[in-house]
């Protein structure tokens, strides 16, 4: 065999100079889901339910398994550019097309912990970003963009989804942060700690759900409800995250995991 690359990253693992973080949230029944507003008529999103077929009992004497039920888009989940309509004409757009090879890729982290803190609408812009590269280096082609907000720390209260009479309140991107990303990085896409990709107040901007608009409409994708971003670096980290291989699937709850080099 000629490369010796696979080998190395094995007995890295084993030794622990590369360590293996777990980006990924419990799905349980109060696992927060997207709170759309319902006076539109539009539909609504399962949240997950489990309900056990048997457990070492009448129902299955040896075996435990049980029966689920969510959306596709419930807990640590990802986005495939099919769930726009801006997307939908793509080629291999959905979970059970999309090249793997977008499963496995770096990944940068952009703190914005301080920002979203002071103000749970933030919107990040382009010019945070330029700031960002400015001290780490410019954002590599086909990478992930992982949003850090510290917002996952929230995810078993009621300040997760931020709701308020006028809807939720919670981080997200300027539109034309997207545009950058998408057009001018060339990224895989971008994951977020909030329960979807777009800010909360993202119905009220133009265009509507900018990241969702922009980023399917690019071919690209999304992870939403990542937790312990706080774990990686700003850059050197590499993703693993694919979507279960649901037939034409808009995206699926997904175990999100990263490589961080330990030195
Ligand atoms: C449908 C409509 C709006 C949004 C979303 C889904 C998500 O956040 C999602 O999980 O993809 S904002
Ligand atoms: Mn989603």
């Amino acid at each position: 065999m000629g490369s010796k690359t696979l080998e190395k990253l094995v007995s890295d693992l084993v030794t622990g100079r590369i360590r293996i973080v777990d980006l990924t949230v419990t799905l349980d029944p109060s696992t927060p889901v997207l709170p759309l507003p319902t006076e539109f008529g539009w539909g609504v999103s399962w949240p997950f339910s489990v309900e056990t077929i048997s457990r070492y009992d009448e129902k299955g004497p040896a075996w435990y398994w049980n029966n689920l039920k969510c959306g596709e888009h419930t807990g640590t989940h990802f986005d495939a550019p099919i769930h726009w309509v801006t997307g939908k004409d793509f080629e291999n757009n959905a979970t059970d097309t999309l090249p793997v090879d977008r499963f496995v890729v770096p990944a940068v982290v952009i703190d914005a912990v301080a920002e979203a803190e002071a103000d749970p609408d933030f919107l990040m812009s382009i010019e945070f970003i330029r700031k960002w590269e400015s001290e780490h280096g410019e954002i590599a082609e086909g990478s992930w963009v992982l949003y850090r907000t510290d917002w996952s720390d929230k995810i078993s209260n009621e300040n997760y989804l931020n709701m308020a009479s006028d809807g939720s309140h919670t981080p997200g991107w300027d539109p034309s942060t997207i545009t950058f990303l998408a057009e001018e990085r060339g990224v895989v896409g971008v994951g977020v700690e909030t329960v979807g990709t777009d800010a909360g107040q993202a119905s009220a901007l133009e265009p509507n759900f900018p990241c969702h608009n922009m980023m399917h409409g690019a071919n690209k994708c999304g992870l939403a409800s990542l937790c312990n971003l706080d774990q990686l670096p700003p850059t050197g980290a590499v993703l693993i995250a694919a979507p279960l291989k649901i037939k034409d699937g808009s995206g699926s709850p997904a175990r999100v995991l990263a490589l961080v080099p330990q030195d």
